[in-house]
């Protein structure tokens, strides 16, 4: 049997990191803990690239050119918090297929770390508050998918 684990090495690795404007008392308490979190596991900081869009929506077209350079991992971060609106679901679900689309039409691991949530309060207990700091989880979960497809046998031609 094997048995293949990513692992939480950062060390060589090349992350992309997008972040949202919208909401940016979130975003970037987010921002801060992946920074924090990759630096924990040993991403040199010169092998970041951190790229601000101006909200959600726009995440999966710089996830997509990153994923097409040079990096092993994207971290996406965003909060979509509810408004009075559908918007909020709109931003919402096209965030989410639009980042899953990349990471699946790339092959590079693209980490889904955009917040959606019924207030602000809710948002902030998850980046770096009550229920710890999603950013770093997202980081983290960058270096272990990008590990992973290390171990990974290469895909063969059929
Ligand atoms: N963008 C967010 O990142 N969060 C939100 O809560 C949000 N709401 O609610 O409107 C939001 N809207 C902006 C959107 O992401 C685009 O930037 C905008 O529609 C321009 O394309």
């Amino acid at each position: 049997m094997k048995v293949v684990r990513g692992g939480d090495d950062g060390t060589g690795l090349r992350v992309g990191i997008v972040v949202a404007r919208f909401n940016e008392i979130v975003t970037t308490a987010l921002l801060d803990g992946a920074v924090q979190a990759l630096t924990h596991a040993g991403v040199a900081d010169d092998d970041v690239t951190v790229v601000w869009v101006p909200g959600a929506f726009e995440i999966p077209t710089v996830a997509a050119r990153l994923a097409q350079a040079d990096v092993d991992a994207v971290v996406c971060l965003g909060a979509v918090i509810r408004g009075e609106t559908a918007h909020f679901e709109l931003v919402a679900n096209e965030a989410a297929r639009g980042i899953g689309a990349v990471t699946r039409a790339t092959g590079v691991p693209c980490i889904f770390e955009v917040l959606a949530t019924d207030d602000l309060a809710q948002a902030q207990a998850r980046a770096g508050g009550a229920h710890g700091n999603k950013g770093w989880e997202a980081a983290m979960a960058a270096i272990e998918m990008a590990r992973l497809l290390r171990e990974l046998p290469e895909p063969v031609a059929r």
